[in-house]
């Protein structure tokens, strides 16, 4: 099986740029969250690595969020195996104690912005086509808390509030108004402005920065890890219901007619 992410860690500054590969969308298959945890643990037990930029390899997306085959028509085993693999992605990215970066360069819904959101600072290209945001609702699915969570951290309580209830996806001036991206760059400066960010936040002593860092994460974190059977549980009884694989069988055929 041909590798769905590609790590390039340059020794000379500690930085390591992880590009998702896997074509057409960088869906979030089981297969793809198994090696972005694997490489994401990897690096954190690295002492040369001290940060971590996220980009896509595709072109105009950064990732479709969480893939819909991996949870339609699938068996609850298979189910609560996938969901274990999105939890221990989101654990390793949002708990990672190096400075992480997301160069969002394309559209990135649901899981996508997820992953966008975990990071310490995003920078976006600036292409109104684009657009990022947590659209559980718009499938007649729900975002569980961690993900709730990981926005409220960014955004803050009244967006997330409207963003989550109407599962928004905000094109990029109103991604940026809210602050669900920090910077609009032009789509071929997206990976160079994320380098020189990078560097501003490696200038700050690492363990002060982890530490405050860990501050605004931990209890969440611990959160998920005290409650990560429930979860799954939860997340299981909810997918597989009649009424949920229906929404997400029409919004698949929905994707599919999009094209034609
Ligand atoms: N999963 C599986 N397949 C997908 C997904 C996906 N998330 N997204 C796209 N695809 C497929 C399409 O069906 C299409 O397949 P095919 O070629 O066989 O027709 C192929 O990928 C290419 O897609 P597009 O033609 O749509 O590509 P575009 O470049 O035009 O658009 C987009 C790219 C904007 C990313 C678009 O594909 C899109 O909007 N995708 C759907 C995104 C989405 O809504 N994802 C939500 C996933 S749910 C999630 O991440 C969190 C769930 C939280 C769980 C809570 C449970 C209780």
């Amino acid at each position: 099986t041909s590798s769905k992410i590609k790590v390039d860690l340059d020794s000379s500054n500690g930085v390591a740029v992880l590009q998702f590969q896997s074509p057409p969308v960088n869906s979030l298959s089981l297969d793809f969250l198994t090696e972005f945890a694997i490489n994401l643990e990897k690096l954190e037990l690295d002492r040369s690595c001290r940060g971590v930029i996220i980009t896509s390899a595709q072109p105009k997306v950064f990732s479709a969020g969480l893939d819909i085959l991996e949870m339609y028509q699938k068996s609850p085993e298979h189910c609560a195996e996938f969901w274990k693999a999105v939890q221990e992605a989101w654990l390793k990215l949002y708990g990672s104690s190096k400075v992480t970066i997301a160069a969002i360069n394309g559209n990135s819904p649901a899981g996508g912005c997820l992953l966008a959101m975990c990071c310490d600072y995003r920078i976006m290209a600036d292409n109104p086509r684009y657009s990022i945001g947590l659209n559980e609702t718009q499938l007649g699915i729900v975002a569980p808390f961690w993900f709730k969570d990981t926005m409220l951290n960014v955004v803050g309580h009244r967006e997330t509030e409207k963003g989550l209830q109407l599962g928004l996806l905000y094109n990029t001036p109103n991604a940026l108004k809210i602050g669900l991206v920090d910077e609009l760059v032009p789509e071929d400066k997206v990976l160079s402005t994320a380098a020189e960010t990078m560097t501003k936040w490696l200038a700050i002593p690492d363990h002060a920065r982890q530490i405050s860092k860990s501050m605004m994460r931990k209890p969440t974190v611990d959160k998920l890890l005290a409650n990560r059977e429930a979860d799954t549980t939860n997340f299981v009884s909810f997918i597989t219901k009649d009424s949920i694989q229906k929404s997400l069988g029409m919004y698949m055929a929905m994707l599919k007619k999009k094209k034609s």
